[in-house]
């Protein structure tokens, strides 16, 4: 049986960091979006990691291309979704708040807000990487992990959500938050040596 953990989020919030930090492996890095393509899995241990492509904008995509590379994202968990381990969904912690805002001004769902639905509404395990926290000042973290938490419907304060909710920089390689939940999760898988 090969159990996978999944990397999925808006293009260009640092999901392929991640991947290099988690699995040691060079996923492709860019300062634009659009950057991963396919999805990209490579296995650790006794799981895969799969870092996939970012949903939303994309340079050079046009809509169709977008619309895309979500129907990829939705496939690809609806078809794996009995080897799903863990779905890790990344956010720009520095920016989720103005961007969902922005959305919900313009009547629309935000998108983060509804692909963490979507998720959760599959069945799937799965825990937040509030990525980026470096651009926000340390006085001012604990107040935007209970905001972000409260627009996932998750009541302040966030610390009571520390087996969902990672605060880390990937960047910085500050990922241990994540890393303990998942440490958590591949403790409860039986084990494969029989
Ligand atoms: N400040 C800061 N920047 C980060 C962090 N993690 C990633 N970045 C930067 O964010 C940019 C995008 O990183 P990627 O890892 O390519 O993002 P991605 O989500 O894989 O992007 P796509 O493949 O386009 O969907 C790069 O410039 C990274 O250096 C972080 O923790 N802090
Ligand atoms: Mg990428």
């Amino acid at each position: 049986m090969s159990k996978e953990i999944v990397l999925i989020g808006r293009s260009n919030v640092g999901k392929s960091t991640l991947f290099r930090e988690l699995t040691g492996k060079k996923a492709r890095v860019g300062k634009r979006p659009g950057i991963t393509l396919y999805p990209l899995k490579v296995k650790v241990g006794d799981v895969f990691y799969v870092d996939m492509p970012g949903y939303g904008f994309m340079l050079r995509a046009s809509k169709a291309d977008q619309e895309k590379t979500k129907d990829l994202i939705v496939q690809y968990c609806e078809t794996h979704a009995a080897d799903i381990l863990l779905a890790v969904q990344i956010i720009d912690a520095a920016s989720f708040l103005d961007i969902a805002d922005r959305w919900e001004g313009r009547g629309e769902v935000p998108f983060e807000i509804e692909l963490w639905e979507f998720l959760k509404d599959m069945g799937l395990d799965v825990v937040l990487a509030a990525n980026k926290i470096d651009r926000i000042t340390k006085l001012d973290q604990d107040k935007a992990m209970d905001l972000i938490c409260e627009r996932l419907d998750m009541l302040p304060p966030w610390t009571q959500w520390t087996d969902v909710v990672a605060p880390i920089s990937a960047k910085r390689g500050q990922v241990d938050p994540l890393r303990r939940i998942i440490g958590r999760r591949l403790s409860s898988l039986p084990s494969v040596t029989g």
